[in-house]
C-alpha cells in the first residue's frame, strides 16, 4: 500500500518540479542550498505557471522574500517551508470528511461534460464499499447514449451495484428509481451520476433542479450533498462554470479531479478561494484508488517538494 502522501507526491509530479528547482531541490534532494533573486524569480514563475492565480502568487513570495530579507543564506527547503505554511492559511477550511449517516445518504455529482462524473462515481463507491460501507450508484446520465455502457462498465468491474435506465429515460425518474432501491436494500450512499451537457445550460439546471425536488419529495433531507466534479486542468477557467451550478444547485462540496495530468496544479487554491466550498476528494490518477480525500498538508508539501513530516 503507497501511503496517502506518496500518492499526492505522484498525483502532482507535473506540477511539481518546477518548484522543485525554485527551492534548489535537485536529484531528490534540498541539499542546503540558499536562495537568490534569480531563484525567487524563478519561482514567481512557477506559481504563475502552475495557475495559482495573482493573490496567492503574491502572498507566497510576500512571505519568502520578507525571510529573505531577514536572513540571506535562507535555504530553499526553509522558503519551501514557509510557501507551504502560507498555502495551508489560504487552504483553512478546504478540508472536509464525508461520514454516511441516516442511509441512504445521497450524493450528487454535477459539472460539465468530461469534468469526471462517472469515473468519480464509480471511484466513489469503491471507496465506500472498502470502508465497509454499502454503495448503489444511480445512472442518471440518460442524456448522452455512451453514458449508461461507461457507467455500467465501471460498476461490473467495480463489483458495485447500479440502477439504470434506457437512453433518453427522465433523470429525475431514474433518481427517485435508485432512492427506492437504495432503501429497499439497505444502501449506506447512494452515488447519482449525472449528465453534464453545457451547450444546453438551461435544460440541464431544469433536469437537475428536478432531481433535487423529486428526491426531496420523496425523502425530505436524503439528498445530503451535491458535489462538483470539476477538472482540475481546465484550471482556473472553470470557476465561472463552477458558480453557475452553485447558483442553480447549490453545492455543497468541490471534486478536482486529473491534478495528475495537469501542470496547473495550483488551480485549486483559486478555485477554493473564490467558491469557498469544501474538497472532499481530489483525483490524482485513473485507476479506482486514485481518488483520494483531500490533505491540504499533503497536498501543499508533494507540491513544494517537502517531504512528508512526522509530528
Ligand atoms: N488522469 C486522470 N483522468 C481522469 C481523472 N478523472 C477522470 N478522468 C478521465 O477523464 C475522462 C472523462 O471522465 P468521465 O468520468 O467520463 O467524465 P464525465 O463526462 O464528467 O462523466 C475519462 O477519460 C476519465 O478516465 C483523474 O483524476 N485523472
Ligand atoms: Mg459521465
Amino acid at each position: 500500500m503507497k501511503s496517502f502522501f506518496r500518492k499526492f507526491k505522484e498525483g502532482l509530479k507535473k506540477s511539481t518540479p518546477t518548484f522543485q528547482k525554485a527551492f534548489g531541490k535537485v536529484g531528490g534532494l534540498f541539499g542546503g542550498k540558499t536562495i537568490d533573486a534569480g531563484t525567487l524569480d524563478e519561482l514567481e514563475e512557477a506559481l504563475y505557471m502552475a495557475d495559482f492565480g495573482v493573490e496567492t502568487t503574491e502572498e507566497v513570495l510576500e512571505a519568502i522574500r520578507a525571510a529573505y530579507k531577514e536572513d540571506r543564506s535562507l535555504r530553499g527547503e526553509e522558503a519551501a517551508r514557509i510557501g507551504a505554511r502560507v498555502l495551508e492559511q489560504v487552504l483553512e477550511g478546504a478540508e472536509a470528511d464525508f461520514a454516511a449517516e441516516e442511509p441512504p445518504a445521497v450524493i450528487a455529482l454535477v459539472g460539465v461534460n468530461g469534468s469526471g462524473k462517472t469515473t468519480t462515481a464509480a471511484k466513489l463507491a469503491h471507496r465506500f464499499r472498502e470502508d465497509g460501507l454499502q454503495p448503489l450508484v444511480g445512472a442518471c446520465d440518460t442524456f448522452r447514449a455512451a453514458a449508461n455502457e461507461q457507467i455500467r462498465t465501471w460498476c461490473e468491474r467495480l463489483e458495485v451495484p447500479l440502477i439504470a435506465s434506457q437512453h433518453g429515460a427522465d433523470a429525475a425518474a431514474v433518481a427517485f428509481d435508485a432512492l427506492e432501491a437504495a432503501r429497499s436494500r439497505g444502501s449506506d450512499v447512494l452515488l447519482l451520476d449525472t449528465a453534464g451537457r453545457l451547450h444546453n445550460k438551461g435544460h440541464l439546471m431544469q433536469e437537475l433542479g428536478k432531481i433535487r425536488r423529486v428526491l426531496e419529495k420523496r425523502s425530505p433531507g436524503s439528498l445530503r450533498h451535491a458535489w462538483l466534479v470539476i477538472d482540475g486542468s481546465v484550471g482556473s477557467n472553470s470557476i465561472e462554470q463552477a458558480k453557475v451550478f452553485h447558483e442553480a444547485f447549490g453545492l455543497t462540496g468541490l471534486i478536482v479531479t486529473k491534478l495528475d495530468g495537469t501542470s496547473r496544479g495550483g488551480a485549486l487554491v483559486g478555485i477554493y478561494r473564490q467558491l469557498r466550498l469544501p474538497i472532499y476528494f481530489v483525483g490524482l490518477g485513473e485507476k479506482a484508488e486514485d481518488l483520494q480525500p483531500f490533505s491540504v498538508r499533503n497536498y501543499t508539501h508533494a507540491l513544494f517538494g517537502l517531504e512528508e513530516e512526522e509530528d
